[in-house]
């Protein structure tokens, strides 16, 4: 069975039912430090209470749900953690170190995202190769290389099964994102449609990796799925699929909104953060080592966010 911490945050509530269709409901366990009455995840299939800051409740939901692999989503995002970084190295480092422990003592494989964040500003930014330096400026960043370097270790030295994705920024319409710094290129979606009008935080021509949620889930499924033999890399597989600026994303929802309208006030530390990260990744390992190959771009993506935001928010 499977157990995800995190699973009510953006990409766990997600991935939860998606692994419930595909594995079955009662065999994958949702987890969160607190329990969220009437979400679907928690009403749908088996939920456990799991602060992963507690070793205990870990090790019990693994025992009590005869868990094989956890898949460990609950972190502290770039923004939040720069505003926190005590709270960010604590859930982002202690939390995997915990679930580490865990898997292995009870013999457990652990899947947990490291993003382009694991990047700095002395981090070539174009085509960011897969093996090159990594200098972090954010809290959230340090905890990102620490996390790649920890699961790296117990893999080597304990031979846990550790697997992992650097994402780039997450687009999604079921949950909201947490406090990260590429969470624009969801929120400019939702006030197209609601508010025809977008105020960005980051100046025009920053460009980052972006990935639609579909991609993101596939993209977890074919690494946990792949033939161990096939891996060279294994806890920071560079993957994207598409690299944009606020300016562009723009313009391709102007395509299908002509009257939307887009302004600019730009938050320092969101902007210094972003600078920081690069511009494009080159996800060719992930390309070659299991068959990573993301479906959606900028255009598809934008064309099935409206569709599916329209329906969800119930406008035209
Ligand atoms: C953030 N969405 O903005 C996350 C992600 C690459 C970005 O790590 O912090």
């Amino acid at each position: 069975r499977i157990l995800i911490t995190g699973a009510l945050g953006q990409i766990g509530s997600e991935l939860t039912t998606y692994l419930r269709k595909i594995y079955g409901e009662s065999n994958v366990v949702a987890s969160s430090k607190n329990r969220e009455a009437g979400s679907k995840i928690v009403e749908e299939g088996p939920f456990a209470i799991v602060d992963v800051l507690d070793p205990g409740q870990i090790a019990e939901a693994v025992e009590k749900h005869e868990i094989d692999t956890i898949i460990h989503l609950a972190a502290i995002l770039s923004a939040v953690g720069e505003a926190n970084p005590t709270l960010a190295w604590k859930v982002n480092v202690e939390g995997l170190f915990h679930v580490l422990e865990v898997a292995r003592e009870k013999g457990c494989a652990v899947f947990t995202p490291s993003s382009i964040a694991a990047f700095g500003p002395s981090t070539p930014k174009d085509q960011t190769p897969q093996d090159t330096l990594q200098r972090p400026t954010t809290m959230y960043g340090v905890t990102k290389v620490s996390g790649e370097l920890l699961c790296d270790y117990y893999f080597k030295k304990f031979g846990v099964d550790t697997r992992g994705v650097r994402f780039p920024g997450l687009i999604s319409y079921e949950t909201l994102p947490g406090g990260g710094t590429t969470d624009y290129a969801v929120h400019i979606y939702y006030d197209a449609i609601q508010k025809g009008k977008f105020t960005c935080y980051l100046k025009e021509g920053t460009a980052m990796d972006m990935m639609y949620m579909p991609d993101a889930l596939d993209a977890i499924v074919q690494l946990m799925e792949a033939d161990p033999s096939r891996l060279i890399h294994r806890n920071a597989f560079n993957v994207t699929a598409m690299s944009f600026t606020p300016e562009k994303i723009y313009g391709e929802i102007q395509k299908h909104i002509p009257e939307f309208i887009m302004d600019y006030d730009v938050d320092p530390i969101r902007q210094s953060i972003a600078d920081s990260w690069p511009n494009s990744l080159d996800d060719s390992a992930a390309r070659e080592e299991w068959g990573w190959n993301p479906k959606y771009d900028l255009s598809s993506m934008t064309i099935d966010m409206l569709d599916k935001l329209r329906k969800k928010l119930g406008t035209k």
